[in-house]
């Protein structure tokens, strides 16, 4: 898909090319954007070094306290209620695989759907890239995957406010609504 593509070579990013990327993508796929199938949470959350499973009777009100989402490499999902206390984790996180990956130079992305399970019309972001705003994709990315080289970030509003969610690279969630964040992004950060 050349806009797509454009993205990845460093194009400024307009909501209008955003909104073409989705017609675009809807005609070829030929699918409609009102698909929902979100379901419960299913993934553990460590919140305040506690694990809440899926099956605890804490874990939705845990799940809805948490602000801020951190899912590690391996999987482990952190919540958090302050910005600077998921920020300051997510730093961590960059800056360690910052020196792990150097300058090393690909085309490492990162893929939001609009539907849940990686359906539905979708764009690509390389790493290094950011959006301060979705256009047409406000509020609509129901997957995600960060298969990049230091993680991707949600965030609830645009220039990066509100609520997040990081993934570290190769994380994938198929179901942002498990985390609370089902079509709620505004802005996006890949690093
Ligand atoms: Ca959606």
């Amino acid at each position: 898909m050349k806009l797509v593509k454009k993205i990845a070579m460093g194009a400024t990013v307009s909501a209008f090319a955003l909104s073409l990327m989705v017609s675009s993508a809807l005609a070829q796929s030929g699918q409609s954007s009102q698909t929902s199938n979100d379901v419960g949470a299913l993934s553990p959350i460590i919140f305040e070094g506690v694990t809440y499973a899926p099956g605890d009777a804490k874990f939705k009100a845990v799940l809805n306290k948490v602000n801020h989402t951190v899912v590690e490499s391996d999987g482990t999902a952190y919540g958090y209620v302050n910005a600077a206390d998921a920020d300051k984790h997510v730093n961590e996180i960059v800056a360690k695989l910052s020196e792990e990956v150097g300058t090393l130079e690909s085309n490492y992305i990162s893929s939001f759907w609009w539907d849940a399970n990686y359906s539905g019309a979708t764009f690509e972001l390389a790493s290094g890239w950011s959006l301060p705003s979705l256009g047409a994709w406000n509020d609509e990315i129901s997957s995600v995957k960060s298969a990049n080289l230091r993680g991707t970030r949600l965030y609830q509003h645009i220039n990066y406010g509100g609520d997040s969610i990081y993934l570290a690279p190769n994380q994938n969630e198929n179901r942002l609504s498990e985390r609370n964040f089902n079509d709620k992004a505004s802005s996006i950060r890949v690093y």
